[in-house]
């Protein structure tokens, strides 16, 4: 097969980061077979006849490469916007009331079923776009707007069909424990009963990578939460919580329980849930989208989560109710600013980290044998992919070894 290679350019290779901040190398050299990376390193230390066996040559142009960006977090489809409650909001009501009133994800969830397949998908596919060209190259996409076995399939087929398109990778999360759908109103166990049942369905027809739920006084409960983990993990499947969004229900430690690959929010964790996500290996899914959304005041616990060296993700959370937001760049500017992430982290939570959340050991860092998905920016240093607001530095993706 042919190599290509990469130079002229500066790589955040995200890999041994101890020993260089972001793994930085100055001037770099990337070799690419097929979909793959075959080399990464100093140009200078390229050897020989690795050289000659390039039979293209691509010019960085003096370009910043990091790792493609991984959204590991978002619920990407859904049918209409929430622009009125954002209205309701600044008159004083909260997020919970207006859920309590009806409103809230019950309200997206009208709204999806009445949409038509391809209303969901052209929406979905204008916010993917959107993450594209902030650099993203992996993405997961949660259902739970749907909230019944013929919607909740509706959605994931969207999204797979999002990743048969060209350049991005799509992860697919049912998250049927998202609400309680009006069918199901007052009867929340019932409603867990039919996820259960959803379950072997949405997975038979390869629609469904890994589990989620929203553990929450408006959510569900941690007896409902485990019932649903448990039909995963038997199903073979990973989980992932919404967990310590707006309480603290003790989610993180249930998840960890079942080894969670993330438990996500986390703006009440305790100290108790964080350790168990430690002894777990679980990743904390950053929300900085979220907390500046609902205009939380109360900050996860960085200081903790380091001190015990839970992984750090950050992720958009796009979705119409909490995080409207489609700019991962803008979330690694949030996430140092209103969490006090370093760059290097908050760079770390969108590429390393993010694909540990998501279970992909094949991505999120720059190293041989893992796939050649990067992106090339225009800007001298790392820090200022988390400095600047509202800046288009991604000048080029490559894609499974293909530029885009
Ligand atoms: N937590 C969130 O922030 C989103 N889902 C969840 O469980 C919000 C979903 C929405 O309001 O539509
Ligand atoms: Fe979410």
């Amino acid at each position: 097969m042919s190599l290509a290679l990469w130079t002229n350019c500066q790589a955040a290779t995200m890999d041994a980061p101890a020993a260089r901040p972001y793994g930085l190398i100055e001037e770099a050299a990337l070799v690419v077979e097929g979909d793959r990376l075959a080399w990464v390193g100093p140009r200078d230390d390229l050897p020989d006849d690795l050289l000659e066996r390039c039979e293209i040559t691509h010019d960085g142009g003096g370009a910043l490469v990091t790792p493609g960006l991984i959204d590991c977090h978002t619920h990407l489809v859904w049918g209409g916007n929430r622009a009125q409650e954002f209205e309701q909001r600044l008159l004083g009501a909260s997020y919970e009331d207006i859920a309590r009133a009806g409103g809230g994800i019950a309200s997206t969830v009208r709204a999806t079923r009445a949409a038509s397949d391809d209303e969901l998908f052209e929406s979905a596919a204008r916010r993917l776009q959107a993450l594209r060209e902030d650099g993203v190259t992996t993405v997961e996409i949660k259902s739970g707007y749907g909230l019944s076995l013929a919607h909740e399939a509706r959605c994931l087929r969207v999204a797979r069909r999002l990743g048969a398109g060209e350049g991005v990778s799509v992860r697919t999360t049912f998250l049927g424990a998202h609400a309680v759908p009006p069918e199901f109103t007052g009867r929340p166990d019932a409603y867990i009963d039919e996820v259960v049942a959803m379950l072997p369905a949405l997975q038979a027809e390869g629609l469904v990578d890994a589990v989620d739920a929203f553990c929450e006084r408006i959510g569900f409960s941690r007896e409902q939460t485990e019932r649903v983990f448990v039909a995963a993990r038997a199903a073979g499947l990973p989980v992932k919580l919404h967990a310590e969004q707006l309480s603290d229900m003790d989610g993180a430690a249930l998840a960890a329980g079942h080894q969670a690959l993330s438990c996500d929010h986390l703006e009440w964790l305790s100290e108790a849930g964080a350790q168990a996500m430690a002894r777990a290996g679980t990743v904390a899914v950053l929300l900085p989208g979220a907390y500046y959304f609902l205009r939380e005041t109360k900050l996860p616990p960085i200081d903790l989560l380091r001190r015990l060296g839970v992984p750090m993700a950050v992720s958009t959370d796009c979705n119409p109710g909490t995080s409207p937001c489609t700019s991962l760049l803008l979330m690694l500017n949030m996430a140092c600013t209103l969490f006090r992430l370093t760059p290097e982290e908050a760079l770390a939570g969108a590429t390393r980290e993010a694909a540990r959340a998501l279970g992909l050991a094949d991505r999120g860092r720059l190293a041989a044998g893992l796939r050649a998905d990067f992106v090339l920016w225009d800007v001298a240093h790392p820090a200022e992919l988390c400095y600047a607001i509202g800046a288009r530095p991604c000048r080029a993706t490559v894609f499974e070894g293909v530029l885009r």
